[in-house]
């Protein structure tokens, strides 16, 4: 239903006198929350495919599900559909491209030879739309990663190729990072790992460092325009036993070679929360990359929904004042729904959490923390929950200019109809 001006303004003034009253500037968290950048994953909208050609495909432990008509088949199919997808989407957005998404026309080169020029496309439209680039060296999905291993494998051609790869990316990023104002975050996420128990353990984890050692020491690149993330992993489907790149090796990596540790929400054991890890992780690192993704009892890769993890990554960012110290990606791919619809409900979700942050009392609970009254601090986070969160979310997509409530379903309907249930 889409709600008119008038009820939305109505709703608006009760709700804000609301916050008010609990000493909330309602004006100032929606202004605050316009600036919060979520980027967003261009993998969302072709199942991990991306546009070398020759097949493609999730792979080294990530699996897309479903089979929802309409997947995006090229660079053009899903630029148009990331741009359906934004119109529906407030606040500030980053677009995410992983290497896989190179566009050779026709050109034979492998990703050891990858430049800049392979993603003019992305460049371009990221300029027109002004979108900043993140990027993703894509060390899965390849020849040279079918038995399971990249920086850490055995074999010299294998891992020279990736180690090749990833200075490549770095020198894209820059070029990214040159054309923005915000710098290009990479996130190195390696899927090396056995599925049953290893007799050596330790060679690969070395392998591994001296193999991002190798990418990092090749060029010095100022980090005004490239960050560098190196991503954690629990494990992957086949690969269940032993992951390299587990928490304490890149943890550790990180924290000794200066590099952000990127958490993904679906890396850790199902009861332990990235929400906690992130007070604990910035100890020890300036800044850090956080993969938002639902795990739905094992790293699933679900869309990204308002519940209280997700809340809870957002406050404690916001609630902490740790905007700049913390990048925010999401990351997740349902092939199950319509894909279009999948990048808003998991994107808009993101931003209410980041809108609910902003209106949270964190001020006056921290001061009831601080005077030992952990009743009322309870009291009020629990009285918080039912604060009329509603209508502060419908008047800042309305002054954002994108759908209030349900309405952007009907446009992604018409989408479906018009655009992607022709791409057969
Ligand atoms: C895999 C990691 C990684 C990927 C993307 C496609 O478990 O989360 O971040 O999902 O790079
Ligand atoms: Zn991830």
């Amino acid at each position: 239903m889409a709600l008119n001006e008038k009820l939305i303004m109505s709703g608006y003034e009760y709700a804000k006198e609301v916050y008010q009253a609990k000493g909330i500037d309602v004006d100032k968290a929606m202004e605050n929350t316009a600036k919060f950048t979520i980027s967003m994953h261009c993998w969302q909208g072709d199942d991990v495919v991306g546009c070398e050609g020759e097949g493609g495909g999730a792979s080294g432990g990530i699996q897309t599900t479903g089979n929802y008509p309409g997947r995006a088949r090229n660079g053009d199919e899903l630029r148009q559909d990331f741009l359906k997808a934004i119109s529906m989407i407030p606040g500030k957005k980053k677009l995410n491209l992983h290497a896989s998404y190179a566009e050779l026309h026709g050109k034979k080169i492998d990703r050891d030879q990858y430049t800049a020029e392979e993603f003019a496309d992305w460049i371009q439209f990221a300029k027109e739309n002004k979108l900043g680039l993140d990027f993703n060296p894509t060390y899965f999905s390849h020849p040279y990663a079918a038995d399971g291993f990249t920086l850490s494998s055995t074999v010299k051609k294998h891992r020279d190729f990736w180690i090749e790869h990833g200075k490549r990316v770095r020198e894209i990023a820059e070029v990214f990072g040159k054309n923005q104002d915000a710098p290009c975050v990479i996130n190195h996420w390696m899927p090396d790992g056995y599925k049953d128990t290893p007799a050596d353990t330790v060679g690969p984890r070395a392998r591994m460092v001296e193999a991002l050692d190798e990418i990092f020491a090749a060029k010095d690149i100022s980090e005004e325009h490239v960050l560098d993330a190196v991503e954690s992993k629990l494990f992957g489907i086949g690969v269940e036993s032993y992951t390299v790149g587990s928490n304490e090796l890149m943890m550790g990596y990180a924290v000794s070679r200066k590099k952000l540790l990127t958490l993904d929400t679906g890396h850790f054991h199902p009861t332990e929360v990235v929400s906690d890890k992130i007070s604990a992780v910035l100890q020890f690192m300036p800044k850090m990359l956080l993969h938002i993704s639902r795990p739905v009892r094992w790293d699933s890769d679900h869309v990204v929904i308002l519940d209280s993890e997700t809340t809870r990554i957002f406050n404690e960012i916001i609630g902490n004042g740790l905007e700049d110290r913390v990048f925010c990606a999401l990351d997740y791919f349902d092939a199950s729904i319509n894909r279009v619809a999948a990048w808003v409900i998991g994107v808009r979700n993101a931003q209410k959490a980041v809108l609910q942050a902003y209106l949270c009392p964190n001020k006056e609970l921290q001061k009831l923390e601080a005077d030992y009254d952990y009743t009322a601090r309870l009291a009020l986070q629990e009285e918080a929950k039912s604060m009329p969160f509603g209508p502060i979310w419908d008047m800042y997509c309305l002054k954002q200019g994108v759908p209030v409530g349900d309405a952007w379903l009907d446009a992604v309907r018409a989408y479906e109809k018009d655009v992607l249930s022709k791409r057969v």
